[in-house]
């Protein structure tokens, strides 16, 4: 027998133990090991308990065996063995049973698990379905119309929720596996013998029509949810064998698709970000106590990040007053979280006591560890900020700027301790987004940046290195590919059909009301700053400057690229700013030709591929796949393709190459290939093997 399974006869009761750390995934030695033990159970023991030991339950199919030959069993003939089983079989949970893992718990004919176990099939967060009988158990076991909710969106539901759908049997408290025993031992007493789901009676028929439809519009572009409807579907026409049959079909089917080939990207690296070869071994500072510089959205929306991480924060303004709107502020959002269930009034009223206070005074920060100034983005103003800080903080404080491209070089070197320096990116609402970039300057310590990405981890975010560069990896390239969609306006296309193409694409929202969203004062700031040094060939757009002139800045004005009526959601394009590119079209010469939905988002991409590349090659991005979850985690980027050197590598790196080098033909200033993406391709090489190891 494998390992994997450890098999234990108590009494009557044959235990199959999992013995798969970290999260006992059913890879083949685990599967194998549960076929063996069946059978074994069967011939000595008159019940079989299936328990996970470690932490938890499976918690799924082996995600790393994707992709490669699958070897028998399959799970889903493991499951229907489970399901044939001449023996009462029993699951006992804890921890939690995801995926194969469910679909395991769903083959056994009776299942406990412990309150604070968590059940789900979120097969569709990889871009594909439950492949192992889940879509034709589930809609037996309870209402069809929630089961198609648990599958598409992947929720994890908890003991109680399972318990009243009827997911699972019973709620026990204590040892799990003592708990699963009892449970055998009671079946067997009342005996009670084998009650197979697949045997339970087709579920009823909804309108399975709407349900898909609805399921693709949601999606965006994503096709694993609506697929997953039709597989359910098939439950209520099919005996399970036959269903079973079908949703093997559509799982391998999206399993070579290249949108699960993308959240499976996603998933591995969201978690490989952070782990950074070069601070192995390196012990992160202390972190107990933070101070924030600033109490406007971003400082508060830090401060708030902070406090429901359980940290101490005290928030420091200019004058009283400030320091009085920031600690609104503060309470505001907290406030919010306890409305949206996420904080429960008592912990609101004991941060507010304790955890959090509100200064203007420089003096209250002497016994920070880590101190992260969110003020106004001015070399000037930053530097004066940390001179200060330097005069009070105590030795081995790490001093953190949240600048969003400002040179964190030139910020440390205004302190007599640049190795305690370096960048905290946070993205606004920095208690929402996920996404922190680590800006690591040339001096940084070793362990102050292993303290960044420890802050990182104990606020739930995604933390990425990042080398100085202007707006870091992420500022950088979105400057870029908005550039890309302001020469293609220039050149014919509307804001408005960029917004549609993109969101087509599977961005949440496009470029221009995202523009909108953040205040077109931003970008006209940042025109400002770059013009005294922006090279002649550079194509600029001018128009967006004369809207700004006009009081036009987004949706705080009620007026951007959209118009914005109170009480509505989102905008209506705005006939204003239409005239404006015509008359810049007239000005320059350009006789306006159309772009199709295609052309848009293939120019966006090729643009946002291209300096991307180019900051992997300059090494302000290590790997490409840091690159990935920047866009990812900070800019709404569209899970399913993986970030944008994921889509480029699902694409084909040569076609990109190609379409670069013609749009160089039109604009061979803004379009110069990628020498990495020159490289990549005479190798014929993809990113991916760069965040393998390989070298080009
Ligand atoms: C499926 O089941 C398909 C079937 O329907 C049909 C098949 C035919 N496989 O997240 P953590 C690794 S699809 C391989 O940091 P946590 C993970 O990469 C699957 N590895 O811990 C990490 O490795 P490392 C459906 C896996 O406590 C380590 O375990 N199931 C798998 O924060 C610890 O993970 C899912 O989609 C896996 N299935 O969260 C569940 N899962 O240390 C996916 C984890 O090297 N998993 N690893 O970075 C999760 O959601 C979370 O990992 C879980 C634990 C909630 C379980």
């Amino acid at each position: 027998m494998s390992d994997a399974i450890e098999y234990e006869l108590k009494g009557d009761i044959a235990i199959l133990r999992a013995n798969n750390p970290p999260v006992n995934a059913l890879g083949h030695a685990v599967r194998s090991g549960l076929i063996a033990g069946l059978e074994r159970a069967e011939s000595e023991a008159k019940a079989a308990l299936i328990v996970g030991g470690g932490r938890t339950f499976f918690a799924g199919a082996d995600i790393k065996e994707f992709g490669k030959p699958f070897k028998e069993p399959g799970l889903p003939s493991v499951c229907t063995r489970i399901e044939r089983c001449s023996l009462p079989v029993i699951s006992a949970i804890h921890g939690t049973a995801l995926g194969g893992g469910l679909e395991v718990a769903l083959g056994t004919h009776y299942r406990i698990a412990v309150s604070s176990a968590k059940v789900g099939l979120p097969e569709v967060l990889l871009g594909l379905l439950p492949g192992a009988g889940g879509t034709q158990r589930l809609p037996r076991l309870i209402a069809v119309e929630r089961a198609i909710e648990i599958i598409t969106t992947g929720r994890q539901v908890g003991a109680a929720e399972a318990l009243e759908l009827g997911i699972i049997d019973e709620i026990g408290e204590g040892d799990i596996e003592e708990i699963g025993v009892a449970y055998a031992q009671r079946i067997l007493a009342e005996g009670k013998g084998p009650r197979p789901v697949g045997n339970m009676p087709r579920p009823t028929p909804v309108d399975f029509d709407a349900i898909h439809q609805a399921a693709l519009t949601k999606g965006r572009g994503q096709i694993a949810q609506a697929t997953a409807v039709r597989a359910v579907e098939h439950a209520c026409n099919n005996d399970i064998d036959a269903g079973i049959k079908l949703e093997r079909d559509m799982f391998m089917a999206l399993l070579k698709s290249p949108q699960s080939q993308g959240m499976i990207h996603a998933f591995f690296n969201e978690r490989a970000v952070s782990k950074l070869p070069e601070l192995k071994g390196v012990e992160p500072r202390d972190v107990k106590a933070i101070g924030v510089i600033g109490g406007g959205t971003m400082g508060a929306g830090i401060t708030v990040a902070a406090l429901l991480a359980g940290l101490d924060v005290t928030m420091v303004e200019r004058d009283s007053s400030a320091a009085q709107a920031g600690a609104d502020r503060v309470s505001g959002f907290l406030q919010g979280s306890v409305k949206r269930g996420k904080l429960t009034a008592d912990k609101y009223d004991a941060i507010m006591a304790n955890g959090f206070r509100a200064s203007d005074s420089y003096d209250a920060l002497s016994n920070a560890d880590l101190v992260i100034e969110a003020a106004f983005e001015e070399m000037g103003v930053k530097k004066t900020i940390f001179a200060k800080l330097d005069r009070v903080c105590k030795k081995g404080a790490v001093l953190a700027s949240n600048t969003s491209y400002l040179d964190v070089n030139e910020i440390a070197a205004s302190t007599s301790r640049p190795a305690d320096v370096l960048g905290l990116h946070f993205f606004s609402p920095a208690h929402v987004m996920k996404l922190l970039e680590i800006v690591v300057a040339a001096d940084t310590a070793p362990d102050v940046v292993a303290t960044g990405f420890a802050l990182g981890k104990i606020m739930r975010k995604i933390a990425v290195r990042s080398g100085v560069c202007d707006g870091f990896i992420g500022n950088r390239i979105l400057k870029t590919y908005r550039t890309c969609a302001d020469h293609m306006v220039l050149d014919g296309a509307s804001p408005f059909e960029i917004d549609t193409a993109m969101t087509a694409f599977g961005f949440a929202m496009g470029p221009f009301e995202v523009a909108d969203l953040a205040g077109l004062d931003i970008g006209w700031a940042t025109r400002k700053r770059l013009a005294p040094t922006r090279d002649a060939r550079e194509r600029v757009a001018t128009y967006a400057d004369k809207m700004c002139e006009a009081g036009h800045f987004g949706q705080k004005t009620g007026q951007g690229y959209y118009i914005y009526e109170k009480g509505k959601r989102g905008g209506t394009p705005d006939a204003n700013v239409t005239a404006l590119i015509e008359a810049e079209r007239r000005e320059l010469g350009i006789t306006p030709r159309a772009f199709s939905q295609d052309e848009i988002q293939r120019r966006y991409m090729c643009a946002m591929v291209n300096e991307a590349a180019k900051v992997v090659d300059e090494g302000f991005a290590r790997r490409p796949l840091d690159v990935d979850m920047v866009l990812l985690f900070g800019y709404g980027f569209p899970r399913h393709w993986g970030g944008p050197l994921k889509w480029a590598d699902l694409q084909g790196l040569d076609g990109i190459l190609v379409d670069i080098q013609s749009y160089a033909k039109e604009d061979d200033f803004f379009w110069q290939p990628a020498q990495l993406l020159e490289r990549l391709v005479a190798a014929g090489k993809t990113f991916d093997d760069l965040n393998k190891g390989d070298t080009v």
